[in-house]
């Protein structure tokens, strides 16, 4: 059987990243696309030369032509500008949107068939507008943040309880911003919910409480220390997850920002909800019950998300 093909579409830190950790897990042979020259070519060349010691297999290319995903079995964006300190992710807007409408076309022309995973800021507007600049179904383009939300999550509350973190289960929902939603009640260690760990007297409310604000600034907390950039080892950690779980039809129940219609009350829109994932994209979200509270906290992250979506129409008005 032939390799899977994986485009990464922008070759920065999160590209290059994304590129090393698929030839490490023999993902397939990669493709790496940027419009900058000599960036794509540079950090293929550097992975490949990683082969022999490594021993893995997979062929790696730079490219600046979009004629060299042709046939992608799986497409990862990341073109675009990152966040620097001080600037939220919603300042990235307009600059990111225009890098959207290329790349759609460029994935719309060249690889119809891929499994197409946004990364780019603002997440969940990003992802609605390449879905409509592409033109492909919307359970074939989906975004990753909820995969990486809930990791970060997961890795605050390991530390807490001093447990594995492979025992650390956690629910991050809603936009990927500074309104998603930690759910505490469907976060678990090996099954025990944290509101039961609470009063078991592992942790204490007012500490938990700091951990999910601690969750919600994850990314700038990042920000703040690198000055340069933001976070790549683990959103490209995530993103990988994500196409692995398509490329090998897991069906795993992870967190992104799906198209949502129907489910939780909402028309026809993007945000970051429990999904399954295989061999047919987003096959399936799971509608879970949530509180009233918990609730509130969602509507207020759909709406902060419906927000940056018509910002994206007033911008280009060709998104309907
Ligand atoms: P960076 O290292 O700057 O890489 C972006 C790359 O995109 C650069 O190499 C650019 O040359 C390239 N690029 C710019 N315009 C285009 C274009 N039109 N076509 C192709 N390539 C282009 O950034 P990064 O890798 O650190 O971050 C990439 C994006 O991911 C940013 O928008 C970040 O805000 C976002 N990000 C999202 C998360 C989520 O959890 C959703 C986390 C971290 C970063």
């Amino acid at each position: 059987m032939a390799r899977s093909k994986i485009a990464l579409i922008g070759a920065g830190q999160i590209g290059g990243t994304l590129a090393h950790l698929a030839a490490l897990k023999e993902l397939g042979d990669i493709v790496l696309f940027d419009i900058s020259e000599g960036t794509p070519q540079g950090k293929a060349l550097d992975i490949a030369e990683s082969g022999p010691s490594e021993g893995f297999d997979a062929i790696l290319k730079g490219t600046n032509d979009y004629a060299d995903i042709a046939g992608a079995d799986v497409c990862i964006v990341t073109a675009g500008v990152p966040r620097k300190p001080g600037m939220s992710r919603d300042d990235l807007l307009g600059i990111n949107l225009k890098v959207m409408k290329s790349v759609g076309e460029g994935i719309a022309k060249h690889a119809p068939n891929a499994f197409v995973i946004c990364i780019t800021n603002p997440l969940d507007a990003m992802v609605w507008a390449l879905q409509k600049f592409s033109g492909l179904p919307a359970e074939k383009v989906v975004g990753m943040a909820g995969v990486l939300d809930s990791a970060r999550f997961r890795h605050f509350l390991s530390v807490e309880f001093n447990v594995s973190m492979k025992d650390v289960t956690a629910f991050v929902l809603g936009g990927h911003g500074d309104t998603m939603v930690p759910l505490t009640r469907y976060s678990t260690v090996a099954g025990i919910p944290l509101p039961d760990l609470v009063e078991m007297g592992w942790t204490t409310q007012e500490k938990l409480d700091g951990i999910v604000q601690r969750t919600r600034d994850g990314g700038a907390e990042i920000v703040g220390l690198l000055k340069t950039g933001s976070a790549f080892y683990a959103p490209a950690t995530s993103a990988i997850e994500m196409a692995e779980a398509y490329l090998k039809d897991q069906k795993r129940l992870l967190p992104c920002a799906a198209y949502v219609d129907g489910a939780f009350g909402l028309n026809g829109m993007y945000v970051g909800v429990p999904t399954i994932i295989g061999a047919g994209g987003i096959e399936r979200i799971a509608a879970i019950k949530m509180t009233a509270d918990e609730q509130a906290m969602f509507d207020n992250s759909v709406n902060a998300v419906k927000g940056l979506v018509e910002a994206c129409k007033a911008i280009d008005p060709s998104l309907v």
